[in-house]
């Protein structure tokens, strides 16, 4: 029985396997099974460690190779036809030309190696907001970690069909086998050998050289964000860097808020929020990506296309994200931990020390010996149905409507606690002006202040300019039933250098002054950056803090944002005539405000 009766997806597939050359070719039809017998496997060759089933059921460990542990941005390419198409903000290099250098990379690259085809779904099957992908892979890890994900195997198959629409997306981790080769633990190919690259005009993508997180898992910030970013803009969607959730009000209304926020900013902490105020609930959509597209009623519906969670694990606790870690108590995938000698794993900024473990290079560690013990980009991988707190509509093939969109980073200084936009246009030249203080999630990004539009510089698949005139496209085409726009920073410190805002469950006190504002209940004052809570708006109810605290929080300093505003006109100067004329005068209403 052939495994489909797609001609096209069928003659891709041999094609790719007559260039890679691998031993066996491997439908994946997404059953328990086939993960059970893969993890198996990578248990049996030692790359892979089994948890201790009392501490945490059916989960492994994964150590990568230290070469191999984050998003290379200096080697992730858009191949537009075009070096304008993509943007100053993108590295660009000739399709033709790449096409070129990758098929050497790729011919023989899976030799002694087993080619996995895995069909999979972003978002739910059959939804009118979802889209099919095919990945082709030579990494069992990719495979298992594309079962938590995304939606795999037959079901997308049958929702193919004969000639359904698909994303081709080729993966390898670049390290042919010689006959009698014994394997590495974690194979890879050097750093200058890895690309991760799109063809945004073919939706198309290829990647070579690393095994981890969003540089092999295709089906995220390569389809999902970036081809899918070229494609929204093309068919009047969006694709966004966002999470989203649901809010419910003591009185039962429901907000849904899509929030962008670059890597470290607490994105997935704030997606599973446990609301410190009383009556109010949050459910979690997801933690990364939103797919919107306007509704049969006007308003923007939002999926998220992942049906897992891919997170930061340093840092995560049950203080900081109670529900993260109810997600990752079983079923998971981790990366780059520590492994204790309980056989469970730890990371720092967990609730209880470790004292004692092997640490993510595979070194007996203590910490006495003044290293980190898990890599500060080491990631657990759990199905978001195992959220706590998941909606009940997150897989609604409909979407829910969204109510509020946020944008932040993370601001030591400058940048008030809360901001909302005066109007649309206002919005979208916050979300374009937003900026953040270094991550760990990219192995090359060193500045110390990145602005980082939208929270897509490094997912936006063509140029940034154009992306900003979809916006206001976007802004034009939903009208009065635009989501209000927000802009936040729950990292302002004090001159002393101590946080000023306590974060996590008490960012709902935040939430809940956006949602009376898009009520018409709660109160604010106009500053030249945007409208700010006015005094006694924020409920600070039974948190202890002083007032001078919250003037700090909210304070706007003129001179600062004048130096701001500068460093914003110079960002901004790179996309040239790209810049749309409403952000300009986004930018001089802005400078007439401070003045
Ligand atoms: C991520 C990122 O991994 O944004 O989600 O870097
Ligand atoms: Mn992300």
């Amino acid at each position: 029985m052939p495994h489909t009766k797609h001609a096209k997806l069928s003659a891709w597939v041999d094609e790719v396997a007559a260039l890679c050359k691998p031993d066996q070719v491997h439908w994946c039809d997404g059953s328990e099974n086939e993960y059970s017998r893969l993890t198996e496997e990578m248990i049996a060759s030692g790359s892979a460690t089994r948890l201790n089933p009392a501490k945490r059921p059916n989960s492994v460990h994964f150590r990568s190779h230290p070469s191999d542990v984050a998003r290379v941005e200096d080697r992730t390419y858009i191949a537009s036809l075009t070096r304008d198409a993509a943007g100053p903000t993108n590295n660009w290099v000739d399709p033709v030309e790449l096409k070129k250098t990758m098929r050497g990379l790729y011919d023989g690259c899976m030799r002694g190696r087993t080619m996995y085809v895995i069909p999979f779904s972003m978002g739910p099957i059959g939804s009118p907001i979802s889209k099919i992908g095919i990945e082709i892979t030579d990494s069992p890890y990719v495979v298992t970690n594309m079962h938590i994900m995304t939606r795999v195997g037959k079901k997308v198959l049958a929702a193919l069909g004969k000639d359904g629409e698909f994303i081709p997306c080729l993966h390898s981790v670049g390290a042919p086998l010689q006959p009698g080769e014994k394997d590495v633990a974690w194979p890879c190919a050097p750093i200058e050998k890895k690309y991760i690259s799109h063809f945004p005009e073919e939706n198309l993508i290829w990647s070579y050289g690393s095994g981890y997180g969003g540089n092999a898992l295709l089906g995220k910030k390569c389809l999902a964000l970036r081809i899918a970013s070229a494609m929204a803009k093309r068919e009047g969607w969006m694709a966004e860097h966002m999470l989203i959730l649901r809010l419910t009000s003591p009185e039962g209304r429901r907000f849904h808020i899509a929030a962008a926020f670059p890597s470290a900013c607490g994105k997935t902490n704030l997606a599973m929020l446990q609301p410190t105020i009383p009556g109010w609930k949050v459910e979690c959509i997801g933690d990364d990506i939103a797919w919107m597209k306007i509704g049969p009623d006007g308003r923007l519906r939002a999926i998220n296309p992942e049906a897992g969670f891919f997170g930061v694990a340093p840092g995560t606790s049950f203080r900081s994200n109670p529900m993260a870690m109810e997600s990752i108590r079983r079923n998971s995938i981790f990366t780059n931990c520590v492994l204790t000698d309980e056989g469970d794993i730890w990371w720092e900024g967990m609730d209880d020390p470790c004292n004692h473990g092997i640490d993510w290079k595979g070194k007996e560690w203590t910490p006495a010996g003044g290293q980190k013990g898990a890599h500060p980009n080491a990631r657990f991988t759990a199905p978001a149905r195992q959220c706590p707190i998941i909606c009940p509509d997150w897989e609604d093939p409909a979407g829910v409507p969204i109510d509020i969109f946020i944008f932040g980073g993370r601001r030591s200084a400058v940048v008030p606690l809360v901001t909302q936009s005066f109007n649309w246009d206002h919005g979208v030249y916050l979300g374009a002006t937003a900026a953040s203080e270094a991550t760990a999630a990219a192995l090359d990004v060193k500045h110390a202040l990145r602005r980082d539009p939208f929270a897509m510089l490094p997912f936006c698949g063509y140029h940034m300019g154009d992306y900003w005139a979809h916006w206001f496209e976007m802004g034009d085409k939903l009208g009065d039933k635009a989501p209000k726009i927000f802009y936040v920073n729950w990292f302002r410190k004090s001159p002393e250098g101590k946080w000023l805002w306590p974060g996590f469950g008490d960012n709902a006190r935040v939430l809940k002054w956006m949602c009376e504002r898009v009520a018409g209940k709660a109160a604010a004052q106009e500053s030249p950056i945007g409208m700010l809570p006015s005094k006694d708006a924020l409920d600070l109810k039974g948190l202890k803090i002083g007032d001078a605290e919250v003037t700090e929080l909210l304070r706007v300093d003129k001179a600062a944002w004048k130096a701001e505003l500068a460093d914003i006109e110079q960002f901004m100067s790179q996309f040239g005539d790209r810049v749309p004329a409403r952000m300009r005068a986004q930018l001089e209403q802005m400078r007439h405000r401070l003045s």
